[in-house]
């Protein structure tokens, strides 16, 4: 076997978005550009000796990018690489197995919970030595080498065969290949109170029902093993579970609109709690009959609700969302009276937080759900700490306690946050940019402040400030600027406009709107439907933005 020196020439555009490198399958498909990334990795990370996992969805076009990554790795002096089977690892799985068996970094082939198949996306995500995404930094170097690269190492060895666990050698390079749940469902075992939930579910048999909506992604067999045969659920119980290439055809983004196999089953058949889980297994979605959880309140009820959590029973050190998620779990940061962060959207820059002991739990807007027992967010652990929760709450209860209980308890106790995002997908670019720009000057006015806009129904919103969003990390000082523009009002409320940085064709615009009510607003306002609760500010944030003009759109392609 050798080494090989293969020429090549740089590919435009590797640069990696919100969560790594986003395509077209047909793009990755081109001669040379899956190696020519792969490459800029290993040149932008000393890797001599090193350890990596690989993992990733399963979806389409993965088994080759596993073999090439293989000979690549091997021609680089990598030690070895510890690949789930067949190349599968959700990405939380690959997180824990990367810091499980201390791996310095790891490689997963995902585009999350954007559409596969050879028509749609495929993708690949560098994550370093603390199981989380690589921070700006490393990104930023694998672009730069990606725009000068001139040559690419292989080694010139068979195929691995990536069904068989064991270990093995390719070259002068160690494999192992593991199972792809096994040290999942232990992690998951050692945070969660398991006896207590199965208990919990074997009491309530007959008025709790649950369904795990797998979405064909990656996340079936986990949701199988943890659901089934721990906690000890009818098998019919799990659906849509089989990992496809092509998920099915579907769109494996578990909200309101793609999950609707799940809404639609909950709805049919009285199911107290359903929830579904992303293409990688990463986000999650939480809905009971009648029911659904914002991924806002989703996490701030989670951090609420820690101490029943054994994994949190020495107490939470901090909390922290992403600057566009509503400011639920601020609140329940000062009562709980530990310390509370805004980030930047996507969940590297969580990670700093979590290795300084600064954050215990967090998450997204965008359905995604967390805490430091890995790098990543997790989907299937958000969905097994709802279960917690349930049974915690239900302990000593005659009466069901559900989901829509927990929420109304915890308006009750905090108020309410009402929160929607609008998707505006895949608009001309120029039109986006035109949007910013004009958003931009707004907010360099200084005129700006105090102006009010009136909805359609004649409520007044009084400008209060308006400020583009830049973070500071505060444990290496690293800057990340505008990311994302930010009108406040007088009242409280909010709205957010920025730009996708993982679509793989097009801009796509968001724009998140939030709208606070205290506890006193009183039963009927706090259990107003979200989209109610919110249309007054989402048409002078329409107005404001300009945005149905710029964008030459009447309505957005998703509402979450
Ligand atoms: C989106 C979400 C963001 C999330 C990111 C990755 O990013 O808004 O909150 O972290 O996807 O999630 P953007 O830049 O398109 O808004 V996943 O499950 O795709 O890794
Ligand atoms: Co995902």
């Amino acid at each position: 076997m050798s080494i090989q020196e293969i020429a090549t020439k740089p590919f435009e555009g590797q640069k990696p978005g919100t969560s790594g490198l986003r395509k077209r399958v047909k793009i990755f498909q081109q001669e040379h550009y899956t190696e020519n990334f792969v490459q800029a990795i290993f040149d932008a990370v000393p890797l001599k000796g090193a350890t990596l996992v690989i993992g990733g969805d399963g979806r389409y076009y993965s088994p080759e990018a596993v073999q090439i990554i293989l000979k690549i790795a091997a021609a680089n002096g990598v030690s070895k690489l510890i690949i789930g089977q067949n190349g599968i690892l959700s990405t939380p799985a690959a997180s824990n197995v990367i810091r499980k068996y201390k791996a310095n970094g790891g490689i997963l082939l995902t585009a999350s919970h954007n559409p596969g198949g050879p028509d749609n996306d495929f993708g690949i995500k560098y994550n370093i030595e603390n199981g989380g995404p690589a921070p700006e930094g490393i990104t930023e170097k694998i672009f730069q080498n990606t725009k000068t690269i001139s040559s690419y190492k292989v080694l010139d060895a068979p195929k691995v065969d990536l069904s068989r666990i064991g270990e093995t050698t390719y070259g002068p390079l160690k494999v192992d290949i593991i199972n792809s749940v096994k040290d999942y469902v232990e992690m998951l075992k050692g945070i969660f109170d398991f006896p207590l939930i199965r208990s919990f579910l074997k009491s309530r048999s007959s008025d709790f029902k649950v369904l795990f909506d797998g979405m064909h992604g990656v996340t079936g067999p986990y949701g199988r093993a943890i659901l089934i045969e721990e906690l000890g659920l009818p098998s019919s119980y799990v659906q849509n579970d089989t990992p496809l290439p092509d998920f099915g055809g579907g769109h494996p983004d578990p909200n309101l609109t793609y999950a609707h196999d799940l809404v639609e089953a909950v709805e049919k058949n009285d199911i107290a709690f359903g929830a579904a889980s992303d293409g990688d297994g990463d986000r999650n979605m939480i809905y009971g009959k009648g029911a659904f959880v914002t991924p806002s309140d989703s996490v701030a009820i989670i951090a609420d609700w820690a101490d029943v959590i054994p994994y949190f029973k020495g107490g939470i050190k901090g909390l922290a969302r992403s600057m566009p998620t509503s400011k639920a779990i601020d609140l329940v940061a000062k009562a709980k009276g530990v310390e509370y962060f805004e980030v930047p959207t996507g969940w590297k820059f969580f990670g700093n937080l979590m290795d300084a002991g600064r954050l215990s739990i967090c998450g997204e807007e965008s359905f995604g759900t967390g805490s430091d027992h890995i790098r990543e967010k997790d989907g299937v652990w958000a969905v097994v700490a709802w279960l917690n929760i349930l049974a915690a709450a239900n302990k000593d209860s005659n009466k069901l306690i559900g989901i829509r209980e927990i929420q109304k308890e915890h308006y009750l106790k905090y108020g309410r946050s009402f929160f929607s995002r609008y998707d505006y997908e895949e608009v001309p670019s120029e039109g986006a940019q035109q949007m910013v720009k004009h958003i931009d000057s707004l907010i360099a006015a200084s005129d700006f402040a105090g102006k009010s806009y009136t909805s359609n129904s004649g409520i007044e919103f009084k400008i209060a400030a308006a400020y583009d969003f830049n973070y500071t990390d505060p444990i290496d000082g690293s800057v990340s600027k505008k990311q994302g523009q930010v009108i406040t009002f007088s009242d409280g409320s909010r709205v957010v406009w920025r730009l996708s940085g993982t679509g793989s064709q097009g801009a796509t615009v968001r724009m998140y709107v939030e709208r606070y009510v205290t506890k006193d607003a009183g039963e009927a306002e706090l259990a107003r439907p979200t989209a109610e609760g919110l249309q007054a500010l989402i048409e002078v944030a329409l107005q404001i933005s300009n945005l149905k003009q710029f964008l030459g759109r009447e309505k957005p392609t998703v509402i979450t």
